[in-house]
């Protein structure tokens, strides 16, 4: 039993702990906004027939103030699909996303979230990523990305969470942090986001405040903005490039947390840019899930969003990745399919073919071994079986991709495959 005298101390050290809620940003300058034109170019040109993609990108849009109404249009109109026709399938933070898409910037489409009682959705589904969790070995349905994206529709939009359970789930020594046994950059940031919004919730009154369990929400953020920092690259990119936007969110948000010297906000931003201009975000999620670090935003101001700003000057872009007319030649590969039993074959494809254009081939030559299935996601196709064997969350199972026995950082659908590649599928445990 805590002393009631120690009470006034710990608020003490916990109000120096936090002594502001300032936030650092670095966001690309006015003078460098055609930088983007990647980015915008590829979210103006989507056709977003995938649900999540079309949240994930509305979300970011609204934030940075991109006031396009054809492109919100038909983006809602996607989003709108997927909750009246799909909403038993959605997962949690399929959902989440939804719910800040249509609440952010508080347009008229956030009665849609009343009208729908997608709150009240929202908390069953996290009860119901909870219980897995109870009844598999700590293994929720989906992801702690997914649980950390819940937490934040529901701290952002007045749902119902316990924050003794929050401080609880979300101890940075839970193994739901880590993916393939390395420290997941993407998960702790959202987390990162989550866990902030709820301290800002308790601090300002807006929810019963436990001394403890804010306690412990701090220290939490506290070892995971320092998780992530540890994953900084020597460009300034924080685990992959893909991963370098969420972590800049959460580390916009967690500035007290960190010295002014442990980041060169600058020197990320600046490498985000160069890789923006090489054309690796060319996947509409994947530039929605950059755009809104880049221009200083965070997932957390969705309830502040300053209209008419950011109101950038969009000169329609001009495509950038020009694939060269397809070269006749063809390249060969290794291909293999690794169980405890490694199966092997050669395969000739043309030149810029990509991972999954392998696989086919390989599936033509011969159905029993190299036969597979996957699933549309928002990122490209994902693999869910090889040879009849399903990946499966319960226990951690997936197809891993590798080359050369290096995990890739692209999916099937994206990466492009070079002569005397040696690829792989891998039945592995996150
Ligand atoms: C959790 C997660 C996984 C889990 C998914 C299973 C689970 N338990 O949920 C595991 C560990 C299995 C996984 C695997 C892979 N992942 Co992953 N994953 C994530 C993460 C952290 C969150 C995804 C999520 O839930 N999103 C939110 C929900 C609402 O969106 P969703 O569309 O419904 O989510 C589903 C898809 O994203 C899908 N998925 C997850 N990863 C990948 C990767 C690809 C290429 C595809 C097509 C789909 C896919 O699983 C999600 C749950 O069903 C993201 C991070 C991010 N920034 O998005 C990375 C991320 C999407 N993954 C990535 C990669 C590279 C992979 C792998 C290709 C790694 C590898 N070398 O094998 C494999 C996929 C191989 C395959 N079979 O096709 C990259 C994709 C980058 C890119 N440009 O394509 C990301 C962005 C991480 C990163 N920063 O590099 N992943
Ligand atoms: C708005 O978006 C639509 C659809 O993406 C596009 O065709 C149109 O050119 C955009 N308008 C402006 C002014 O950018
Ligand atoms: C928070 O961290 C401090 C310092 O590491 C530690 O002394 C304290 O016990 C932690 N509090 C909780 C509630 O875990
Ligand atoms: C927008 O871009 C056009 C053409 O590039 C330029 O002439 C105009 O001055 C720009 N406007 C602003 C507000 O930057
Ligand atoms: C494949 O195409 C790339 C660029 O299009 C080229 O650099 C490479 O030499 C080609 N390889 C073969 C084997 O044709
Ligand atoms: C496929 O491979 C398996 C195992 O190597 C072999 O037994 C089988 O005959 C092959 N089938 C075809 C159609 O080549
Ligand atoms: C592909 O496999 C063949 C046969 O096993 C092997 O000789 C060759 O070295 C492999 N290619 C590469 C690039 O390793």
């Amino acid at each position: 039993m805590r002393q009631p005298h120690q009470l006034p101390l710990v608020g003490l050290l916990l109000f120096s702990l936090i002594p502001s809620q300032l936030c650092e940003t670095c966001e690309v300058s006015k003078e460098k906004y055609f930088c983007l034109n990647p980015l915008l170019s590829t979210i103006f040109k989507s056709k977003y027939t995938r649900g999540t993609e079309a949240a994930n990108t509305l979300l970011s849009i609204r934030l940075v103030g991109i006031q396009n109404q054809t492109l919100q249009q038909r983006l809602l109109q996607q989003v709108r699909y997927n909750v009246e026709r799909k909403e038993s399938d959605l997962s949690s933070g399929q959902l989440a996303l939804i719910i800040m898409a249509l609440g952010a910037c508080h347009t008229h489409d956030e009665n849609f979230i009343y009208d729908y009682h997608l709150i009240s959705q929202l908390e069953n589904k996290f009860q119901a990523e909870i219980e897995n969790m109870g009844a598999h070995d700590g293994n929720p349905l989906t992801n702690y990305y997914q649980l950390s994206l819940d937490v934040l529709a529901l701290c952002l939009f007045s749902g119902s969470y316990s924050t003794t359970k929050v401080a609880e789930l979300f101890s940075p020594e839970n193994k739901n942090y880590y993916l393939g046994g390395q420290f997941s950059v993407d998960t702790g940031a959202m987390a990162i986001l989550a866990l902030t919004c709820v301290k800002r919730s308790l601090m300002s009154g807006q929810i019963r405040a436990d001394e403890k369990d804010l306690e412990r929400i701090n220290n939490h953020t506290q070892s995971l903005v320092k998780k992530i920092l540890s994953e900084k690259k020597g460009k300034g990119l924080i685990g992959n490039a893909f991963s370098t936007g969420n972590a800049m969110q959460a580390l916009f948000v967690s500035s007290d947390y960190y010295q002014e010297s442990d980041w060169d906000c600058q020197q990320t931003l600046n490498t985000v840019l160069k890789e923006i201009s090489r054309g690796v975000f060319s996947i509409p999620i994947a530039a929605a899930q950059i755009l809104p670090a880049v221009m200083g935003k965070t997932y957390l101001d969705v309830n502040s969003c300053v209209s008419g700003s950011g109101n950038f000057n969009i000169s329609i872009p001009v495509p950038v990745t020009v694939t060269p007319p397809n070269s006749p030649l063809y390249i060969s590969v290794n291909y293999s399919v690794r169980i405890s039993e490694t199966y092997f074959t050669h395969v000739t494809v043309p030149n810029g073919s990509v991972f999954l254009d392998v696989m086919e081939e390989a599936q033509k030559q011969n159905k029993t071994v190299f036969g597979f299935t996957m699933e549309e996601s928002e990122w490209g196709p994902y693999i869910t079986s090889v040879q009849g064997l399903r990946a499966n969350n319960n226990d951690r199972t997936y197809w891993e991709l590798l080359s050369g026995g290096k995990p890739l950082s692209q999916g099937v659908g994206s990466y492009i495959v070079h002569e005397g590649d040696n690829l792989e599928v891998r039945w592995s445990k996150y």
